[in-house]
């Protein structure tokens, strides 16, 4: 008659049994990458996305590269002053991966963890395309220092603005924006990063989605929608 019932203890009393739910483990940010030459646009759809998340209820914050941390914006300000000479190319691209390192520790996987998404200005497809195709360090050398330094960590989504080298440097311009080291680079770099980025984009497309930059904001900014709605599966 049921006698033993109390005998089995709370041992054997699952969460069926006390009517209780287990929580639910909070489900994993997912990390967007938005990526591109000078005068893509990036800044301005880095806001206007993390914006269209928040709407749709989606926990959701922006950052960039190099920077994000206090260490990362150190490093940003040491490496976009000056001339564009400055650094060596090996030196230059560590730093970079030093900021990176300090962003994913502190900033980007701590924030995923919590169920944040985050939307980054940037990240590893720049020093491919900058330090890789543009200056000329080899990829290997740098998908190896990637390894060593974030083992397999890499985007959910990285979406390339595509726009033509010449059109992004107008752009760049208009803005007033030519100061920095990077941007003073010539003609001939920026039609490298260029195809750079279509080369990326083109190695692994199951990660990237490659935009067309040059049209009008609010177009751009519904094909980047279309495109995290369809490779993330949410609706905004
Ligand atoms: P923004 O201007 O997009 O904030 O980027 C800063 C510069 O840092 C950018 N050049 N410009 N102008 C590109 C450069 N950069 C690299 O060269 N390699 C990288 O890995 C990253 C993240 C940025």
């Amino acid at each position: 008659m049921g006698t033993h019932g109390h005998a089995r203890g709370l041992s054997g009393l699952g969460p069926a049994t006390l009517n209780l739910k287990r929580p639910e483990p909070a489900s994993r940010g997912r990390f967007i990458t938005i990526e591109g030459g000078e005068g893509a646009g990036k800044t301005t759809q880095v806001r206007l996305l993390v914006a269209a998340l928040e709407r749709a209820g989606i926990p959701a914050r922006a950052t960039r590269e190099p920077g994000g941390t206090s260490g990362g914006e150190a490093i940003r300000r040491i490496l976009l002053e000056g001339d564009s000479e400055k650094w060596d190319m090996i030196s230059e691209a560590l730093l970079l991966l030093a900021a990176r390192k300090e962003h994913v520790v502190r900033l980007i996987a701590p924030s995923l963890a919590e169920g944040i998404w985050v939307v980054s200005d940037r990240f590893a497809d720049s020093t491919l395309a900058y330090q890789g195709y543009g200056r000329g360090l080899s990829l290997e050398d740098l998908a190896m220092l990637h390894r060593f330094a974030l083992g397999s960590f890499a985007p959910d989504l990285s979406v390339i603005l595509d726009v033509p080298a010449e059109t992004g440097l107008t752009r760049a311009a208009a803005r007033g924006n030519v100061g920095d080291r990077f941007e003073r680079l010539d003609r001939a770099f920026h039609e490298r990063l260029c195809q750079g980025f279509r080369k990326i984009a083109a190695d692994d497309i199951a990660r990237c989605a490659l935009v067309d930059g040059s049209r009008d904001q609010p177009t751009v900014q519904r094909a980047i929608l279309d495109v995290v709605e369809e490779r993330l599966g949410v609706s905004l």
